[in-house]
């Protein structure tokens, strides 16, 4: 079976309420092979930039700002079926709509702050993963 990529972020809210290493532990007890790792931070004006496909949305303004409140965790993960499996790992986006047990469900309080960015197409994978990692960060 062929294996491919999503791309994640661990929001600020989770940094912020200590549940970086928790939701690393689930990714990887999830069978997901971490790829590439950073602990970072979004400017507004990256974080305006990589969620620019929502733009037009009314709650642009709020993610951007929120987005850019606190460091985030990126990383790159490898498993058969990534981009699928993962969002089924973290639930619905609105959390008290997400399965019991999913990241979301355990660890998120709300829509906006959401706990985990999980990408929805291989191809926006390439792209959001390419966004954080150059070449020599992926392994
Ligand atoms: P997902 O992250 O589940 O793919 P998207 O791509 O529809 O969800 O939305 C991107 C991000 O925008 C979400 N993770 C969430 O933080 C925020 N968001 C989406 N819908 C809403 C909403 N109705 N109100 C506030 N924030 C939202």
């Amino acid at each position: 079976m062929a294996t491919n990529k999503t791309f994640t972020m661990i929001k600020p809210d989770a940094v912020a309420n200590g549940h970086m290493g928790a939701i690393l532990d689930k990714i990887t007890q999830g069978g997901f092979k971490i790829s590439a790792l950073k602990y970072t931070f979004l400017t507004a004006e990256k974080a305006g930039e990589f969620y620019a496909v929502h733009k037009e949305r009314p709650f642009y303004g709020d993610l951007v700002k929120f987005m850019s409140s606190g460091p985030i965790v990126a990383a790159i993960l490898e498993k058969d079926n990534a981009v699928e499996d993962f969002r089924k790992l973290i639930g619905a986006t609105d959390p008290s709509k997400a399965e019991p047990g999913t990241i979301r469900n355990l660890f998120a309080k709300s829509i906006d702050a959401n706990a985990v960015h999980g990408s929805d197409s291989d191809e926006n994978a390439e792209i959001e993963g390419s966004f954080f990692f150059s070449a020599f960060e992926k392994f």
